[in-house]
């Protein structure tokens, strides 16, 4: 994504949050929205099979305002023959490394880096970001949570299966490192 675009996109969805949120336009807004943006060939959590993603690479923005975040995902070079298939995916708290799909750790819970105990476990404590594989390979996912993510070294992990109520979607296939 060039750097225009990527601050047309930031000010266009600022705007559409703020207006989103009732927030008044003639106020002045000291807080700059947080962007953070990545595209890379996904990593490999399941290199012992030939997979689907093994060939596959990914975008991923987040643009966060007034504590609200719209969540991009867009996948490219998925197997066609999955075409139709639908995959769980998620923000996770750890980094995204070949191999070890452990250490991307769990769920980013926004509970639970607040500190509230039990943390509900929804698309909306969590960026869930499931996607369905066209018939190009391609898969998009968007989601808008009540919440700015914390910086860290994250990964999104795509999963085998679409996410469950619990938040649960099989084992981890590949993931795509964020940092900010
Ligand atoms: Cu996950």
């Amino acid at each position: 994504m060039t750097a225009l675009l990527r601050n047309t996109l930031a000010v266009v969805v600022a705007t559409t949050l703020a207006a989103a949120s009732g927030a008044p336009s003639a106020v002045a807004r000291p807080a700059e929205p947080q962007v953070v943006t990545a595209h890379d060939h996904l990593r490999d959590l399941a290199p012992a099979a030939a997979g689907p993603l093994d060939y596959a690479r990914a975008s991923a923005v987040l643009v966060s305002h007034d504590d609200s975040t719209l969540a991009i995902l867009q996948v490219r070079g998925i197997d066609r023959s999955v075409a139709g298939r639908s995959f769980g995916a998620h923000l996770h708290v750890g980094p995204c490394v070949a191999g070890d799909g452990a250490a991307a750790g769990p769920h980013y819970n926004t509970d639970t880096i607040a500190g509230k105990v039990p943390p509900r476990v929804s698309p909306s404590t969590e960026i869930w970001l499931d996607f369905t594989v066209s018939p190009t390979g391609a898969g998009n996912a968007l989601t808008v949570v009540p919440f700015t993510p914390q910086p860290g070294n994250r990964s999104i992990v795509i999963h085998e299966k679409p996410t469950d109520h619990h938040g649960a979607a099989g084992s981890r296939l590949a993931c795509l490192p964020l940092s900010w």
